[in-house]
């Protein structure tokens, strides 16, 4: 007994200094991609809402997903690229339950970090539960719980696949601004939606320009905001310019501007 104790506490020593080094890492992380200015979306949802099922959807990725409750214990992070954002990170979290109790909510501090300081929450919902209602209350509590109840969201109205009076769908508010999407992450319907939504909602600081390009430049020019998709319009002028009209997410020119390598 005594042997297996002390085996225990060392392992509890362990894993709790793992974890202090992984939420170290992730606040570097965090910081390089704020002054990067690359904007974090996170998958916040009751546990077995579908958060893992839809992260792997929408990155191709391959993170674990089972029909049990925490299959998620550590969150992951994946680029994807938000059409007229671009590049975005995506964090799959641990999923939440009524009453957090408080020591797991010190453990998951690397997750929950993640979610006070996301640009936009995703909060994935399975619809085809008959409590979700109340199972959307409880997130929010606990987002309330760790001071991420400010953080802007979008619903995700997960599984309409199990439903039969849904498609889907956007739902906008009276501004047209859009509040929920109705999907379905195993089966692939509606994710054209979301990302649809997630440009909307992540894009709305778009600076447009029209460039001037000398003859000499035009090559790489051309080809850098063509990785970025962003190019609007394009036409050569007679003494051999390209007329270039891009439109990009603020954040994107600034880094730009940063680098200097297409000015
Ligand atoms: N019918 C249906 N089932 C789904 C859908 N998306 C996910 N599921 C199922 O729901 C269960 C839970 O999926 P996960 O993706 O692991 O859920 P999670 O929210 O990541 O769960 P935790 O990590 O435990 O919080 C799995 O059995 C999935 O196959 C969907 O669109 N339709
Ligand atoms: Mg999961």
């Amino acid at each position: 007994m005594e042997t297996d104790r002390r085996l225990l506490r060392e392992r509890v020593k362990s894993i709790l200094r793992r974890l202090e080094k992984v939420a170290k890492q992730r606040e570097q992380g965090r910081r390089a991609r704020h002054r990067a200015e690359v904007p974090t979306v996170s998958l916040v949802g009751y546990t077995n809402a579908g958060k893992s099922t839809l992260f792997n959807r929408i990155t191709e990725a391959d993170v674990y997903a089972a029909d049990q409750l925490f299959a998620t214990l550590d969150p992951t992070l994946r680029r994807i690229d938000v059409p007229d954002v671009g590049a975005t990170v995506l964090a799959d979290t641990v999923g939440f339950i009524r009453h957090l109790p408080h020591d797991l909510v010190a453990a998951f501090k690397a997750t929950l970090q993640e979610t006070q300081e996301a640009d936009l929450l995703l909060h994935v919902v399975d619809a085809s539960d008959e409590r979700f209602r109340e199972n959307i209350d409880a997130v929010n509590t606990v987002l309330e719980e760790i001071e991420a109840a400010d953080v802007p969201f979008l619903l995700v109205m997960n599984k309409v696949d199990a439903l039969e009076d849904q498609s889907p769908r956007i739902e906008r508010d009276d501004e047209g601004v859009p509040r929920a999407v109705w999907l379905s992450a195993r089966d692939g319907l509606g994710i054209d939606l979301l990302f649809q939504a997630l440009s909307e909602r992540l894009g709305d600081n778009m600076v447009s320009f029209r460039l001037r390009i000398p003859p000499a430049c035009i090559g790489r020019m051309h080809s850098a905001f063509y990785r970025m998709h962003c190019i609007q319009h394009e036409e050569f002028q007679e003494d051999g310019h390209l007329l270039l009209d891009v439109r990009m997410p603020e954040s994107e020119w600034h880094r730009l501007e940063k680098r200097k390598t297409v000015r």
